[in-house]
């Protein structure tokens, strides 16, 4: 067992998850994870070398509409699958939803070998401008700085979005910054922010062909 595979097993462990596979076999950089806790029972696949399909099913609309677009805008492959205690509310729905795609990215992402490592993307809709900036650098940083309008749109709870999005960065290794840059509706704001994210991490996980090892002076990310 090599040292990634142990970290996964570590992992695996730690976060109660059924499985956590990585496919080789056609070179596309994808993950599936399966993680069931007593909140939450969640099935993903998630490939980075995608074409912008999706089939999200996480009991909340709107963050099935958010996750729809993150795939279609950074071209990734997602299905999800999401059975978790909205009776309670859809805190841990949402968090453990991140914390599922952020370990997604990871695991797909592998040694790093090649990729641009930063990206970062200003997204304008209507209204709303949101700045997303990533840098998949392994070390796990997060800044949000975006006040929402509303408390909810539809059944999610706007103050989420940011749980979220703490929970990729964490368990992603990745620094993320997000702000909001100007914006009046909620519904845009926070579609803004899914599709900005989505738009760079598709620049941070791209290959750039003068890139032939990992890019960091210390050699791994
Ligand atoms: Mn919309």
């Amino acid at each position: 067992m090599d040292e990634r595979s142990e970290n996964v097993r570590k992992c695996d462990m730690d976060c109660n998850m059924g499985s956590v596979e990585r496919n080789m076999e056609c070179g596309m950089r994808s993950a599936a994870i399966s993680r069931r806790t007593k909140e939450t029972d969640i099935q993903m696949t998630f490939t980075l070398d995608g074409a912008g399909k999706a089939e999200v099913q996480t009991g909340i609309g709107f963050l099935d509409h958010m996750l729809d677009g993150f795939a279609r805008h950074g071209f990734f492959d997602l299905e999800c699958k999401v059975n978790g205690d909205l009776q309670v509310d859809g805190h841990h729905t949402v968090e453990d939803t991140g914390i599922v795609l952020g370990t997604a990215i990871k695991e797909a992402l592998g040694d790093k070998k090649g990729i641009r490592r930063y990206g970062s993307f200003i997204l304008p809709m209507d209204d709303a401008l949101a700045l997303c900036a990533i840098d998949l650098s392994g070390r796990p940083y997060f800044d949000f700085q975006c006040q929402f309008p509303t408390e909810k749109v539809g059944e999610l709870d706007c103050a989420l979005v940011k749980e979220f999005f703490y929970a990729v960065s964490y368990t992603a290794g990745m620094n993320l910054h997000i702000r909001m840059l100007a914006g009046k509706n909620s519904h845009h704001m926070i579609e803004a922010i899914f599709k900005a994210f989505a738009k760079a991490l598709d620049e941070a996980t791209g290959f750039d062909e003068r890139i032939t090892g990992v890019l960091s002076t210390k050699g791994s990310l």
